[in-house]
């Protein structure tokens, strides 16, 4: 399958916005403008951009927790401010500026951001067979890192949703870390896409560098499973460029990643491999790109405009315990 230029340009326009945003919250974070903590895509941000832009509104989707989810989200067409009110404790925030990081934005069909990694195989397998049994054309894109898929329920769900015939795709954004362990410390195989074969399943890795090559995966993926036929496990080898999250040390096991590793791998930034690739199929020109970054700054001007602006949520002692659930 090949993209068309408009798909092109719809994926490359959410790359740059992804950046931008992440970038903005990176920085935020660090003057104390963001409620809790930020897990900073740069790098890493390709997969969830070509993994979201050609999803149906009603479509689920669960991000992955790096960067987020921001570029999951915006790709799916979901306004990021009420998200940046939301990380600012705003009233106007997704979720009346209650949770921070652990947000839903269920008019969008993103439910739950939890902090407990790999929380979304169980949940995933639930909405692929509510679609399935409705008989609606609908998928669920469960996105995740490598890391998840050391959890028990990772395999409970790839078994079922293989079983089942349900409309998941197993979308695997594979940094090669853990926070500070290495992948191949906590597999035993080099690609965990591998897991699916044993079940089964169809599997494809792809670079997860290159915003085009993963979209068409994720294209025929997400085809597959609105076709009615079943769940593909998509393996993006990513890159993490920053530490894992923001004030704890960028370290591999005990030692700090060493300054040539971190060369090599700001070789492959996404943002730069996708404005090449631009250029040389024509189809943008530099102007072109130059005005897709300025609309970007824009829009994040604007969203920390708008949630800087926006009523400080206070809510209530009794407002606060209704939504708390105590046997
Ligand atoms: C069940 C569970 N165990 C451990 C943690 C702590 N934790 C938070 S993020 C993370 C690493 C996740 O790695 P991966 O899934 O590869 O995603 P990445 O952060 O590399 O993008 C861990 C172990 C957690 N949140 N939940
Ligand atoms: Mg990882």
């Amino acid at each position: 399958m090949s993209l068309s230029r408009e798909q092109m340009r719809t994926l490359f326009t959410n790359l740059v916005r992804a950046n931008h945003y992440d970038a903005m919250m990176y920085s935020r974070v660090l003057r104390g403008e963001l409620i809790a903590f930020y897990h900073p895509a740069e790098g890493a941000i390709a997969p969830g951009v070509a993994a979201c832009s050609f999803l149906n509104a009603d479509d689920n989707l669960s991000p992955h927790h790096r960067g987020h989810g921001i570029a999951h989200m915006l790709s799916k067409g979901i306004d990021i401010k009420y998200y940046l009110a939301e990380h600012t404790g705003k009233e106007s925030g997704c979720c009346g500026g209650r949770s921070a990081f652990h947000f839903s934005f269920p008019d969008h069909k993103v439910y739950m951001m939890s902090g407990y990694i790999g929380y979304n195989f169980p949940v995933s397998v639930g909405w692929g067979w509510a679609a399935k049994r409705r008989n609606q054309r609908q998928v669920v894109m469960n996105c995740s890192g490598d890391g998840s898929y050391g959890q028990g329920r990772a395999h409970e769900a790839l078994l079922m949703a293989q079983n089942m015939t349900l409309p998941i795709i197993f979308f695997c954004e594979n940094n090669g870390m853990a926070i500070h362990s290495r992948a191949e410390d906590m597999h035993p195989t080099q690609d965990i896409s591998s897991l699916a074969q044993g079940y089964g399943m169809p599997a494809v890795v792809v670079d997860g560098q290159d915003v085009f090559a993963v979209a068409e995966v994720a294209l025929a993926a997400i085809d597959r499973a609105r076709d009615g036929k079943g769940a593909t496990f998509v393996e993006c080898k990513t890159l993490r460029f920053k530490e894992h999250d923001v004030g704890t040390p960028d370290l591999s096991g005990w030692a700090r990643r060493s300054d040539e590793e971190m060369a090599e791998i700001h070789k492959r930034e996404p943002v730069t491999l996708a404005t090449e690739r631009m250029l040389a199929d024509g189809v943008m020109t530099q102007a072109e790109i130059d005005s897709v970054h300025e609309a970007a700054a824009a829009e994040v001007e604007e969203a920390e405009r708008f949630a800087d602006s926006s009523e400080i949520a206070r809510p209530s002692r009794d407002e606060l315990l209704a939504g708390v659930f105590a046997p």
